[in-house]
């Protein structure tokens, strides 16, 4: 696997999608040069949900939060390209709307911390972007190809 093709889990949370927001996010990557690799328009089930969001089950907002995330449907993908963790996650701001800069797709549609609009991969958290893509996608769903701009993407 080439640098170009660091792979990181993506995914428009119930609050995204019931706003209508999937296909200006998807456009956000896309417009980036980042490729995608694979999506599913999927509902999360409570094994899934505390499986995503176990190391938070300690913390006083859990239940809420698997409650939330397990509300109604929801956009996985997978996005591919050079450094994509931590590009991804500079392009989706903080945890926090509040505190997200414009610009960012929390700082632009986002005021509420319980309703961030989209989850993406830690790039502190080494590996995460793995064991998440593992945790919503078979290798099948995972599909291989070029961009046929890839050339002016990367010198
Ligand atoms: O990776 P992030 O989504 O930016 O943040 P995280 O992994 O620390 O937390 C996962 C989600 O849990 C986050 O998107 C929103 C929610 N959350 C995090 N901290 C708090 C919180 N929800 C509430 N109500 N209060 C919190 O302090």
């Amino acid at each position: 696997m080439s640098h170009h093709d660091e792979r990181t889990f993506v995914m428009v949370k119930p609050d995204g999608v019931q706003r209508g927001l999937v296909g200006d996010i998807v456009s956000r990557f896309e417009e980036r040069g980042l490729k995608l690799v694979g999506g599913k328009f999927m509902q999360i089930d409570d094994n899934l949900a505390h499986d995503h969001y176990g190391e938070h089950e300690d913390k006083p907002f859990f239940d809420d939060l698997v409650e939330f995330i397990s509300s109604g449907p929801v956009f996985a993908m997978v996005w591919a390209g050079a450094d994509a963790t931590r590009q991804v996650r500079s392009m989706v701001g903080e945890t926090d709307p509040a505190e997200s800069a414009p610009g960012t797709i929390r700082g632009d549609f986002g005021l509420d911390l319980g309703r961030n609009v989209i989850h993406a991969s830690d790039h502190e958290d080494e590996g995460a972007n793995e064991r998440e893509i593992d945790l919503f996608f078979d290798d099948e769903e995972l599909l291989d190809y070029e961009r046929i701009d890839a050339a002016w993407l990367y010198e």
